[in-house]
């Protein structure tokens, strides 16, 4: 019997909370139910109702090289045949730490997780360990997973539903955690000079992500690491979106900065449920076996997991020129909705780096979560439902970033550009 979107949801809401497994996949802030999905390939994806869609979302990141890829399809199936978890360590393992270690110079050990959040939470466990130290600093609109010392001023889910922090985390806890706007480093060193001394960690997206795109300032990261060096303060990178999205490493081969730990998840799982941190050894060896901070995890670098972050990599690392052709596909893209929006006179400010973008329907020029909340929340709504009619696939919320894939043609990106013309003409 074939079911649709909607049946599936109604259904689903009986058996699973909101009816998703995680919050902004029920597209209450766009006003409509969520499409539930059938299959994917390539740059698209087809919901249970036979619509086709080009994608933007990529499953929020970790699709780089599109859907289905052959060779990591291929990698799975083989991985799949050896069985598919043993609690034991494997080869792949190894041979996961050191692509990590080697494409991104600041790791020089690596521990493998089940999911960003488990990477970040772990992370600053290890950081408040090694200094001995109990608050942490984050940035508004920053999200790094729903650990409790995180929800606090967060992006992502929690900005698209308005919500300040989470009910559940104890007053205590996030009373540890210090927050600053991003982008503003006069404030982030008054915060510095005040709580400089209990600080364990500074943890940032060095590209933001999840409040919408907001690339960093010229200077704003050089500031976190100077002040927290100077302070003993770790800084930890939160690069989960970020990491091999813009070249094979991560932002910090960009910005030249080494932070003191990573944050990794996404395309290092090639689709699969994967997190990593890793950074300088004498950090990473306090923890468990090695050292007294516990962490652990009976899926933590789980075989077939491996398999697909591996052949994701390789595919990666072999065709590394590639990546200014995807940044360049993004440009394209991005000019053109610039174009078709001024054309209209309907004002945006559209962020994008290299493979991500964020179109927000605002005057402003959105550096901060504050400038990102001016995006007119109505007009966002009526422009995802306009593009999801005609086939677009986009992030349901202005506070996500949509993301291209290697995938997408020249073809998808100029119906992408007749989709969003014919939208903006009934916006
Ligand atoms: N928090 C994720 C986006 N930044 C959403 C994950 C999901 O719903 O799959």
């Amino acid at each position: 019997m074939a079911y649709s979107s909607h049946s599936l949801f109604e259904e689903s809401k009986k058996y699973i909370p909101g009816g998703v497994n995680s919050p902004v996949r029920a597209f209450g802030s766009v006003g409509m139910e969520p499409i539930f999905i059938r299959e994917a390939r390539g740059s698209h994806i087809i919901d249970v109702d036979g619509r086709k869609y080009i994608d933007y979302v990529l499953s929020w990141g970790p699709m780089i090289l599109g859907h289905a890829h052959p060779k990591v399809t291929e990698a799975i199936e083989r991985a799949v045949r050896s069985g598919t978890s043993y609690g034991a360590p494997t080869e792949s393992e190894l041979d996961m730490a050191r692509m990590i270690c080697s494409a991104i110079p600041s790791i020089e050990m690596v521990r493998m997780v089940s999911s960003g959040t488990e990477a970040a939470m772990s992370a600053i466990r290890l950081a408040r360990g090694f200094t001995g130290r109990e608050k942490i600093l984050k940035f508004a609109g920053c999200y790094h997973g729903h650990a409790d010392s995180l929800l606090v001023k967060a992006g992502s889910g929690v900005a698209t539903l308005g919500i300040p922090g989470s009910p559940g985390v104890p007053e205590p806890l996030a009373a540890l955690t210090i927050t600053v706007p991003y982008n503003d480093t006069e404030t982030f060193e008054e915060a510095v000079s005040i709580h400089g001394d209990d600080l364990a960690c500074i943890i940032v997206e060095p590209v933001a992500g999840n409040m919408g795109v907001v690339p960093p300032k010229p200077g704003f990261l050089e500031a976190l690491r100077a002040v927290s060096r100077g302070k003993g303060i770790l800084l930890i990178f939160d690069e989960v979106i970020t990491g091999f999205r813009f070249n094979y490493g991560g932002f910090r081969n960009v910005a030249k900065i080494n932070p003191d730990l990573t944050c990794l998840g996404k395309i290092i799982g090639g689709g699969l449920p994967v997190g990593a941190f890793g950074g300088r050894k004498e950090i990473m060896e306090m923890l468990a076996p090695k050292g007294p901070i516990y962490q652990a995890g009976t899926l933590s670098g789980n075989p077939v997991a491996m398999a697909a972050g591996i052949a994701t990599l390789n595919v990666l690392h072999d065709g590394a020129e590639d990546y200014n052709a995807l940044n360049q596909k993004t440009s394209l893209l991005c000019a053109n909705f610039k174009k078709l929006f001024k054309e209209k006179g309907i004002p945006v400010c559209i962020n994008q780096v290299g493979s991500m973008f964020t179109i927000f329907f605002t005057t402003e020029d959105v550096h901060d979560f504050s400038s990102a909340a001016t995006g007119d929340g109505d007009l966002f709504s009526r422009y995802f439902r306009g593009m999801l009619s005609r086939g677009i696939n986009i992030a349901p919320s202005p506070f996500e970033a949509s993301f291209v894939s290697f995938a997408h043609t020249e073809d998808d990106i100029h119906r992408t550009l007749d989709a969003c013309k014919k939208t903006i003409s009934e916006l």
